[in-house]
């Protein structure tokens, strides 16, 4: 019996020293220590020896386990020492190499068209006001002549954050809000992020728009063809088309949509445009008197117009981008054009 444990110790030790992967030496362990190992089996054979052999081969066999685990874990140590100086020697620094350009941030290319819009209509006398996001359901319909339950809210499903607060979604109720903060003349715009229910190519479920509102004694439609027509030849250029079409707003009254011409296609007809040429801008029209009502204003002395444009259309028309989703993929090969 003592021969045979010597041969197992042997072989052992010559199994340890010959390898140099942790993997194998833990095969190793578990072939001659593990639970079913050599070993194990072997001191588990030792109850059916007579009282004094079991103590003495017992003794020796408990011995050879202890010298084989500390080999095993000596061996493991190296193994690791040897995997470490190795991956050390790999790490190669080489100090001559340039270093890595970090590209530098820039304005987003809404927030620039938000900034050069702002500039063209502060050059036409029009200030700056704001009003939140979220907003009460009051400011987004009820006070803008669109009552609960009213069929042209349909036109403009949105995010409800409970019964009387929504996600806006058009800048329209900054109208109400300075209209209520302020007596006439009054002249301003209203950029801002608002929210709706829509998605495709030239509708995103979040986009831009900015509000202008003039009111004061004796405005008429002419002004507001005129403010619009203005902007286009400032911003696009003398060429583009400009068409005004009648439409339906619960807030203005008469009420028009603005298209230009599709710069994309030149106006022959493509996708973004939906093959008629023409893009819509913006919505328009004559300040409704009802809403005058809601903030004391005299609606027999004073008259006004309003009209909401989409920033992302515009900066489609403007960079020739067909389509919208482009402005909030964060690609940076497509916001390093501008
Ligand atoms: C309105 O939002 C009105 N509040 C505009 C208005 C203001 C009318 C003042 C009268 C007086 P409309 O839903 O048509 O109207 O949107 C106005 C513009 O926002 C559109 O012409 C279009 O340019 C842009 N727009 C509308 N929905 C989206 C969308 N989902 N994605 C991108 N742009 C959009």
């Amino acid at each position: 019996m003592k021969d045979q444990l010597d041969k197992l110790r042997l072989n052992a030790l010559e199994l340890i020293g010959g390898l140099d992967d942790e993997k194998s030496l833990f095969d190793v362990r578990t072939r001659v220590l593990g639970r079913k190992g050599e070993l194990t089996g072997f001191l588990r054979g030792l109850k059916d020896l007579p009282p004094k052999t079991r103590a003495e081969i017992g003794q020796l066999a408990n011995l050879i386990k202890s010298e084989l685990e500390q080999k095993i874990d000596e061996k493991q140590a190296t193994i690791r020492e040897k995997a470490e100086e190795r991956k050390i020697g790999s790490e190669f620094l080489d100090v001559t190499l340039p270093g890595r350009r970090s590209i530098p941030g820039r304005t987003h290319i809404l927030n620039r068209v938000t900034d050069e819009l702002i500039q063209v209509f502060n050059g036409l006398g029009f200030q700056l006001a704001e009003g939140p996001e979220v907003e009460l359901d009051y400011y987004n319909f009820e006070a803008l002549n669109i009552p609960r339950d009213h069929p042209a809210r349909d036109m403009q499903d949105t995010f409800y954050l409970s019964d009387n607060v929504v996600l806006r979604t058009h800048t329209s109720p900054v109208q109400i809000r300075t209209m209520e903060l302020q007596k006439p003349p009054l002249r301003v715009i209203c950029p801002g992020k608002v929210y709706r229910r829509d998605a495709d190519i030239t509708h995103s479920p979040m986009f831009m728009q900015i509000e202008g509102l003039w009111v004061d004694q004796g405005i008429s439609l002419s002004d507001l063809k005129g403010v619009l027509t203005a902007f286009v030849q400032e911003y696009f250029g003398e060429k583009l088309g400009l068409r005004f079409r009648p439409s339906f707003f619960p807030f203005t009254e008469p009420s028009a949509e603005v298209d230009i011409q599709c710069v994309i296609c030149g106006g022959e007809g493509c996708r973004t445009c939906s093959s008629t040429g023409w893009l819509e801008i913006l919505g328009a029209g004559m300040v409704d008197p009802a809403l005058y009502r809601f903030v004391d204003y005299d609606p027999e002395i004073y008259s006004g117009f309003a009209f909401g444009m989409g920033i992302e259309r515009v900066a489609m028309l403007k960079y020739g981008i067909p389509d919208i989703r482009a402005f909030y993929e964060n690609d940076v090969r497509f916001l390093n054009q501008f």
